[in-house]
């Protein structure tokens, strides 16, 4: 099986989106951002480079450079957090949950001599609990071209349907090659992981995860964007990263006041625990 694609100017794209997550458990959506978009991602997020862990786990990859918290230092992802695909493709398979939202976000350089990533299903983190249902909606932003030789993400199509006790082989898995500018989405059930890097440059990619509102978000979304920097962005943007109300009464603050009273202290927001679906 060979991972779907759909382009981004796709006349119906939720729709062609939505088939290829129902029948692959991922897609590959071409040319989601300009090449431009990418390297502007890749240069604000460079001087952050620094902090970023090499080597910490086998699994975290011992020549790969991870850098967190992409929202807040970078002005382009942000405006690209919100992409019609990434809400077409959340909805469609955490339309369930009364709220979806932003979990986290990961710049991921792998570099020359990396090898594959052991092959895994994102939402694992989650205590391995077998839901009955999808939690999470990730992806990957090409912000370099991904191609099997410098460790384009490998996936394994359709895996989303395996029962909890299947494992998978390298040998099942499909290179997720893109170039700059195209976005893997997949669903947090799908096999895969990062692949081997046998050149001599780096792999540059923004991972995504989000997650239905009733559970953790990988990061700390309120550390990373407290309200007085969420204040400046829009306010979808700010529903987005987590300042509303979930399910049945999770996410209020104080009085049963909505998250966004934090945001905007000058605005009135109604009270009590029902959910506000983000505008
Ligand atoms: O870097 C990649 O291509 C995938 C990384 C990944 O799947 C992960 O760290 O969970
Ligand atoms: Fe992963």
């Amino acid at each position: 099986m060979s991972l779907p694609t759909v382009h981004a100017a796709d006349a119906d794209l939720a729709a062609s989106v939505g088939r290829a997550l129902d029948e692959a458990g991922c897609v590959v959506v071409v040319d989601a951002a300009p090449r431009t978009a990418m390297d502007a991602i890749a240069a604000e997020l460079a001087e952050f480079g620094a902090h970023g862990s090499i080597g910490a786990s086998d699994f975290e990859g011992h020549r790969t450079r991870r850098t967190g918290s992409p929202l807040p230092r970078s002005a382009t992802f942000r405006s690209i957090a919100l992409h019609p695909a990434v809400l077409a493709a959340g909805d469609h398979v955490l339309g369930h949950a009364t709220t979806w939202r932003f979990s986290a976000a990961e710049y991921i350089e792998i570099g020359p001599g990396e090898s594959a990533q052991r092959l895994h299903r994102d939402a694992w983190k989650y205590d391995m609990v077998p839901f009955d249902r999808e939690v999470e909606l990730n992806g990957m932003w090409a912000i370099t071209d991904f191609s099997e030789a410098n460790g384009a993400t490998r996936i394994v199509p359709g895996s989303h349907r395996a029962g909890t006790d299947v494992r998978f082989h390298p040998d099942d898995t499909v290179p997720a090659e893109m170039g700059q500018g195209s976005l893997l989405l997949y669903t947090g059930t799908v096999f895969h992981g990062g692949g081997a890097n046998t050149t001599d440059g780096w792999r540059r990619g923004l991972s995504l995860q989000h997650a239905v509102g009733w559970l953790t978000q990988s990061t700390n979304q309120f550390l990373e964007c407290p309200p007085e920097l969420v204040r400046t962005w829009p306010d979808e943007l700010a529903r987005f990263v987590g300042y509303t109300k979930t399910g049945n009464g999770l996410g209020y603050w104080r009085d049963s006041e909505d998250p966004m009273t934090a945001v905007h202290p000058d605005r009135d927001y109604p009270t009590g625990w029902a959910t506000q679906r983000p505008a």
